[in-house]
């Protein structure tokens, strides 16, 4: 329906071609300002589109890069927030002040300084709201992630709650509908625009639309090693990748597709069948959106950017569902580690990983006024996310402010990559810094470090090895050694980092792993129906202020509308074996960074009193599973759990007592 004809692709061919003559002329005449697009989608992996070597239909990406210029290294964080932090605020996250932003100054509070129009649709993920942020005008939810189909119920418009209608509802189009209705209102004010647009899509929940499904159905049949083999074919005939490169092998935690049984090849299809259709939507909303660009005579002289957040997620919370069409709002698919390694094609690693397959993702650029590359042009700088505000600010010619009210701003950390819009080199005077959680790295020039959940530093040489299969580390101690202190300087002084996240890292291991990549079972699920759980039986739980908990088939949904909420747990009355013990449990959503758990003895000691654990709260919208060793030789008494500073929301599965061994001795509910 949105698809591009031959016929309007050769009239903007002819229209570059025209316009590239007009150019000098405009320069030298102060054009207009340009309006500007960045498109960030969740999750995208390297080769996922056309242009960067995908099977996925995306004519109107694979468009806009052969009339823009694409970068073949361009860098983000690895993960959804930090990713939007920097995009925003030209910063790396912990300087800006992560989610809270409050040390840094956002490009629509710049750009809107400067007069121009802002809006936003899609994802937030951040603290308070975009219309907080500088943003005239937000359609979208706050949360990390929702139901395609259902949203939640941190849908905003321009700042006030919105219901997200019974039916014909998707995100990915709604984000459109909502970007076409803002550009209206912009256009009827004599101001230029800028417009972001923050796809969830393809993020999990797995959920396309049916005709989207439809024509990716079989497919995948093949599996991910053909698909894999076919990328790394077209990536070199497309000239992203040089010709000499190396492909990354399967790694150990991936099984050959040959090797897997019947039932899960079919379910493995089944995933990578949906999140072509999601990925295929995308593309399509952003023709829709190019062609209002076109009808309003406003395609030449707006820079559009096309940016992912991170590299595919490997990370697989559900168990699987089989013969099952994910196409309405009421069944979903998780991510699969397997065709997250096919998606970051050539690269290793995957989403939270400073590995190229982690933080290295698309990146195009199409602006037919103001690009003065060859159409069709890839450089292979590298650049970052932190790179776009500089870039915004410089071309529209906005300043970037050093004081704002009730912010103390931290200078931006990114370089204006307009150089590279004229074939010219970026001039970037520091490295590239790589940090999410555990996960570091450090990009100087030809070299990178790279160390896995914080276990031993690798080094490798990008330039010839940019798959990262070489490393160096034990060959170059010296310049691992500088590169190190490189990273540790930066973490310390520009970061603002806390001390723990440059703490010395640990061995080697003698492979990476991860709890929550996929477990190839062998058995196909037996698909029973889960018990239900009786609520208002005696949980010997109770939720602390400000908290609101309800108990529906086994899952705590717990509220929290103000300072310190949580729940607290009463063993008094178990007489429970000595410890030590271990408490585990599924935690989605909560407030990013520490969760604390706190725990009592004896019977004098009140909570909070007693012993505190911190634990790191992801609130990505995923499940997240969490371990967490009570380290005493006495009975417990009581416990305590915090996952929000505030108020929020969370829901917590399978929350449980064991002793060392792993035997189960009080959950909750019960
Ligand atoms: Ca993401």
């Amino acid at each position: 329906m949105h698809q591009l004809s031959s016929s309007p692709r050769l009239f903007s061919t002819i229209a570059v071609l025209l316009l590239s003559g007009l150019i000098q002329v405009s320069a030298t005449l102060a054009a207009d300002p340009p309006n500007v697009v960045v498109i960030m989608v969740d999750d995208l992996g390297y080769s996922d589109i056309g242009c960067y070597g995908g099977e996925i239909e995306t004519p109107n990406l694979d468009a806009l890069a052969a009339d823009g210029l694409r970068f073949s290294q361009f860098y983000n964080t690895a993960k959804c927030h930090s990713s939007r932090v920097s995009l925003l605020t030209g910063q790396y996250c912990i300087a800006a002040g992560d989610t809270k932003m409050d040390h840094g100054i956002t490009t629509a509070e710049v750009l809107g300084s400067a007069g121009y129009f802002t809006a936003m649709t899609g994802k937030w993920h951040l603290n308070q709201q975009p219309t907080d942020f500088g943003f005239d005008r937000y359609f979208g939810h706050l949360s990390g992630a929702c139901n395609f189909f259902k949203g939640d119920k941190t849908f905003r418009l321009n700042g006030e709650p919105w219901s997200v209608p019974k039916q014909d509802f998707y995100t990915t189009v709604a984000d459109v509908d909502y970007a076409l209705k803002f550009l209206k209102e912009a256009r009827a004010t004599s101001q230029p625009w800028y417009l972001y647009i923050a796809f969830n899509a393809p993020h999990a929940p797995l959920h396309a639309l049916p005709e989207d499904y439809a024509k990716y159905k079989g497919k995948y049949d093949q599996g991910w090693d053909v698909a894999r083999e076919s990328r790394v074919r077209k990536q070199k005939a497309v000239g992203i990748l040089p010709d000499t490169l190396k492909p990354s092998p399967r790694p150990e935690h991936i099984p050959a597709w040959k090797d897997l049984e019947p039932w899960r090849q079919k379910y493995e299809a089944n995933r990578m069948t949906t999140l072509a259709a999601m990925i295929d939507r995308v593309d399509q909303e952003i023709g829709r959106l190019v062609n209002d660009l076109k009808a309003n005579n406003e395609f030449e002289n707006t820079m559009i950017l096309f940016v992912s957040d991170n590299g595919a997620c490997p990370y697989d919370r559900r168990a699987p569902l089989l013969d099952v069409e994910p196409t309405n709002g009421d069944i979903a698919l998780a991510d699969s580690t397997g065709w997250s390694w096919a998606r970051n094609t050539p690269f290793r690693y995957y989403k939270q990983n400073q590995f190229e397959g982690g933080v290295s993702t698309p990146a195009i650029v199409h602006w037919p006024a103001g690009l003065k590359t060859p159409a069709g042009s890839i450089t292979d700088q590298p650049a970052h996310l932190i790179d776009v505000m500089p870039t915004l600010a410089e071309i529209t010619k906005s300043e970037i402010p050093n004081q704002w009210p009730d912010r103390t701003l931290r200078p931006v950390s990114g370089v204006t990559l307009t150089p590279a819009f004229e074939g010219k080199k970026i001039n970037r005077e520091q490295p590239i810094h790589l940090l999410f959680a555990a996960d570091r790295g450090l990009r100087d020039g030809d070299w990178k470090i790279v160390s896995f959940k914080s276990e031993a530093w690798e080094l490798y040489n990008v330039a010839e090895d940019r798959t990262e299969l070489n490393d160096l580390a034990a060959q170059e101690p010296e310049r691992l050694a500088a590169m190190v202190e490189k990273w540790t300087q930066m973490s310390r002084d520009v970061l603002h980092a806390p001390e723990r996240s440059y703490a010395p890292t640990g061995k080697a291991q003698p492979v990476h792993t991860n709890r929550e990549w996929t477990k190839f079972d062998k058995e196909a699920p037996t698909g029973k129906a889960k018990k239900r759980t009786k609520t208002g039986a005696k949980q010997s739980m109770r939720a602390r202020k400000n908290t609101k908990l309800k108990i529906t088939d086994g899952t705590l949904n717990l509220v929290f509308s103000g300072d310190d909420p949580g729940i607290a747990m009463d063993l008094r009355k178990k007489s429970l074996t000595p410890g030590p013990y271990r408490l585990a449990f599924d935690l989605k959503g909560g407030s990013q960074g520490g969760g604390e758990l706190f725990f009592t003895t004896d019977l004098k000691t009140v909570l909070p009193k007693g012993n505190r654990i911190p634990f790191e709260v992801v609130a990505d919208g995923d499940w997240q599973k969490v371990d967490i060793e009570l380290k005493t030789d006495k009975a417990i008494q009581q416990l305590r759990l915090d996952v929000s500073e505030g108020s929020g929301e969370a829901s917590i599965r399978l929350l449980r007592l064991t002793d060392n061994s792993g035997k189960v001795l009080f959950k909750w509910p019960n």
